[in-house]
């Protein structure tokens, strides 16, 4: 168990991280705004897993990307890439600069993350469902091997309507792969509807323990609470982890759009942009 405690790799305090998160929601909305593009709600809902895990959790080194120790992050929910792309800038991977070519021509930044586009992206994705079984593999590569990183893949509550979701979760169970964490964005909205509605995915926590993983719920925008939680992984030794994170999604973004099925596709307008933005400055 000893073998994989988090390593702190970089000391913020819980102010910081807040303010770090505003920063990262008000790029998730220029490069929203700036290409017109869709998927900003769960860009905004998964934004304090994506910096208490590269804050405070991960063990990385932005100037040695390809570190053969470093743990790895599958980003599943890859049509969310923005916010990804954004904590990686904030967190010195690449220039800030390369955010302004986010889904435009020429630009290095496609709207579905591509493996090695930028310094920091693992895996190309986007096709719902595939990470798990991605970060699987590399899991048991790396138990096969004795290493000691880890790897950690963030999913969305909508996505686990894919089958390969639950394959690969039984997979890693079966393989006692205690070097894999999952966090689940559970914002409770997918493309078209509420999750409950379109597949009901409750008992959602019990699914997993079903499925051989050790579960944890918490607040997915309470970084103190988050950091608390993944600071003790695995929670058991020889299972993966699980950390079901509630979120809203569109948090942070155009009041309209918060916790509504509209924050999926719609890009904001320049007036919801700039008002957005004066909600953020204010906070
Ligand atoms: C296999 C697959 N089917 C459909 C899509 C199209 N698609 C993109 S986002 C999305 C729904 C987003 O909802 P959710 O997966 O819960 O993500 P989040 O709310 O966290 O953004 C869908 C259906 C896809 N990317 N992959």
């Amino acid at each position: 168990m000893e073998k994989y405690i988090a390593r702190m790799t970089y000391s913020i305090s819980t102010d910081e991280l807040k303010k770090l998160a505003r920063e990262v929601r008000k790029q998730i909305l220029l490069m929203s705004y700036r290409a017109q593009s869709a998927h900003t709600g769960g860009a905004l809902s998964c934004v304090e897993l994506l910096t208490v895990l590269y804050f405070r959790i991960m063990h990385i080194d932005p100037k040695k990307p390809w570190a053969q120790d470093r743990d790895r992050l599958v980003f599943s929910k890859a049509h969310d890439a923005k916010a990804l792309y954004a904590v990686l800038s904030e967190r010195g991977f690449f220039d800030k600069k390369i955010l302004e070519g986010y889904e435009l021509d020429h630009g290095l930044l496609a709207g579905h993350s591509i493996r090695h586009s930028v310094p920091g992206i693992e895996i190309s994705a986007g096709s719902l469902g595939h990470g798990l079984p991605m970060a699987a593999g590399m899991a048991l590569a790396g138990k096969i091997d004795n290493k000691k990183w880890r790897v950690f893949a963030i999913l969305s509550d909508g996505e686990c309507d894919e089958g390969s979701v639950w394959e690969a979760a039984l997979f890693a169970g079966h393989h006692k792969l205690d070097n894999l964490i999952v966090l689940v964005d559970k914002n409770g909205l997918q493309g078209y509807g509420k999750t409950k509605d379109v597949l009901n995915l409750e008992p959602f926590a019990a699914k997993w323990r079903a499925f051989g993983w050790q579960t944890r719920e918490v607040n997915g925008h309470a970084e103190d609470g988050l950091s608390k939680i993944l600071e003790k992984i695995p929670f058991q030794s020889g299972k993966p982890s699980v950390v079901i994170a509630h979120t809203i999604k569109g948090i942070g973004g155009v009041e309209k759009h918060v916790d509504q099925v509209s924050s999926q596709y719609k890009p904001p307008t320049k007036e919801e942009y700039i008002e957005a933005l004066r909600a953020l400055e204010s906070l």
